[in-house]
């Protein structure tokens, strides 16, 4: 009774949400937790996420990552609603008193948990009274209908057994079935792709590395990523909605006058295009949480040219819509005028997952410095650790080299003199804005053979490799690895593909 009473009300929420935008609880609380979990046990949960993603051979980690993280919150507020439920009668069943009023009671205790947690995830503000109001009106009803059914079936138990039946049955009907369309409503709601409107820089535009020497193997990933194709990680379980009417970067801290920045302002600042791979630190060797596309914005070290900064701050403290933040040394836009703020990728404004309306880009780190949703900046004097930094993950998050097999392609040579038959592969290598000087491929343990490496869309992005390799037949594993451009080799392990020649 409590599970499909929670279930149902998991469905009021939810549609109250996608009709007209309201608090929808079980993610909140999901989003919640994760803020206020220590910094360990969140990273083991993202490693078993990205681990579970993995294993299920998910076409798309950080998709399958975020949908398993959604299912998670729902699961969660199934269970902390059945067992909060399950208390209620097991009190109840020391008393013959109605239940409607420790039911409604009950409800209200979890309501205003449910409203301390939307205050603190900063979903909704003390001053919109018809989302906190909705919220404890949801989970107050919640428990009154709680109490209401046990009142009727222990009415109904001292009647007849048959009746017990017919309770269960149109509680089912009542309360199981809507959440049932309800569900299916929302597969169908979230599960359509919606791709971006607007014509895209690189529908007419050749890349910079149009005529290079080597070809990528076909099957190796797409230099450029489709935007609706790139990995997307954050915090939460939704992107925040921005309204960019409402929007406007804060520059404040220590500078000589505080100001505000609209996005048409940005825009009318001299743009810095820039083609970029971006990848995430959890990336697993070989992962796809790591993209490339052309980047463009405002170099920073040209604003806070203008922005009149005084000489005693060091760095600014970029926040996020999110409650994502990020510290960057002054001294770093100073030397690399790359470090930009960025308002458009493949000549689209961001799309909301990526971090609409703007983001930094800053060369040679992982994503996990790098804020989306950016809605101020504040210049200090000392430097701060970051989000994750202050949950335990490295203070530097530069890139690391990485190399990553695509494909393999078996070319059936017949009549080679030994009898091997050709291997060629392919993919990509990667080390930050450092380069890549050498990629090597290898059969099994057999000798390391020097690739060929097609110049990069830029020195910022990944490169694209294929190998010739030959092999006779039987079971196989193909690896591969890279240097960086002052030859440091890559570290960690290699990634594998096992193949089948016969
Ligand atoms: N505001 C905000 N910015 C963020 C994050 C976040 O959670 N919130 N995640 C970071 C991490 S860990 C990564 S890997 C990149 C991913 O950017 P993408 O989703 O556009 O690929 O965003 C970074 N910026
Ligand atoms: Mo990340």
């Amino acid at each position: 009774m409590g599970l499909l009473q929670t279930a149902f009300l998991v469905a009021v929420s939810y549609v109250g949400w996608k009709t007209a935008g309201l608090p929808f609880v079980p993610f909140d609380l999901f989003d919640w937790a994760a803020r206020v979990l220590p910094g360990s046990v969140v990273t083991v949960a993202i490693e078993w996420l990205i681990a579970i993603a993995l294993a299920l051979h998910a076409g798309n980690i950080s998709t399958a990552a975020k949908v398993a993280e959604q299912l998670i919150a729902v699961t969660g507020q199934l269970a902390i609603g059945s067992v909060a439920a399950s208390l209620l009668f097991a009190g109840l069943s020391y008393s013959d008193e109605p239940a409607v009023l420790p039911g409604g009671v009950l409800g209200a205790i979890l309501g205003l948990f449910a409203i301390l947690v939307e205050l603190q995830v900063n979903k909704v503000s003390s001053q919109s009274m018809v989302n906190l109001a909705w919220v404890a009106g949801t989970f107050v009803t919640w428990g009154i209908a709680l109490g209401w059914m046990s009142d009727r079936l222990n009415r109904v138990k001292s009647r007849q057994t048959d009746g017990r039946r017919q309770f269960f049955k149109r509680l089912v009907l009542v309360t199981g079935l809507p959440s049932l369309l309800t569900a299916l409503w929302g597969y169908a709601l979230e599960g359509r792709r919606v791709s971006a409107p607007g014509a895209r820089w690189s529908d007419d535009h050749p890349l910079p590395n149009d005529g290079a020497r080597v070809t990528p193997l076909v099957g190796t990933r797409p230099e450029l990523t489709r935007l609706e194709n790139h990995y997307r990680i954050d915090i939460d379980t939704r992107a925040p909605v921005i309204d960019i009417n409402q929007w406007h970067l804060t520059i404040g801290g220590l500078i000589e006058r505080p100001t505000a920045m609209t996005l048409s302002e940005l825009r009318r600042e001299e743009p810095l295009h820039q083609f970029v791979t971006l990848s995430c630190i959890s990336n697993p060797v070989g992962g796809d949480l790591i993209g490339t596309t052309r980047w463009t914005g405002v170099s920073l070290r040209r604003l806070v040219g203008q922005w009149g900064v005084q000489p005693r701050a060091t760095h600014m403290r970029i926040t996020s819509a999110d409650g994502f933040f990020e510290t960057v040394a002054l001294d770093l836009i100073e030397r690399d005028p790359r470090v930009m703020l960025t308002y458009a990728w493949d000549g689209l404004p961001l799309l909301a997952e990526h971090g609409f309306p703007l983001r930094i880009y800053i060369p040679d780190v992982y994503g996990m410095k790098q804020p989306k949703w950016i809605v101020g900046i504040d210049f200090i004097d000392r430097w701060e650790p970051g989000y994750w930094v202050q949950r335990g993950w490295d203070r530097e998050g530069r890139m690391l080299a990485t190399s990553a097999i695509d494909v393999v392609a078996i070319e059936p040579k017949p009549g080679a003199p030994d009898g091997r038959k050709e291997v060629v592969a392919g993919g990509i290598a990667h080390a930050g804005a450092r380069g890549i000087s050498k990629v090597e491929a290898r059969v099994d343990d057999g000798e390391w053979r020097e690739a060929q490496v097609r110049d990069p869309v830029s020195e910022t992005t990944w490169i694209v490799w294929r190998a010739d390799l030959a092999a006779p037949d039987g079971d196989h594993t193909i690896s591969v690895r890279c240097s960086e451009a002052d030859g440091t080799p890559q570290p960690g392990a290699f990634h594998n593909k096992r193949i089948k020649l016969s």
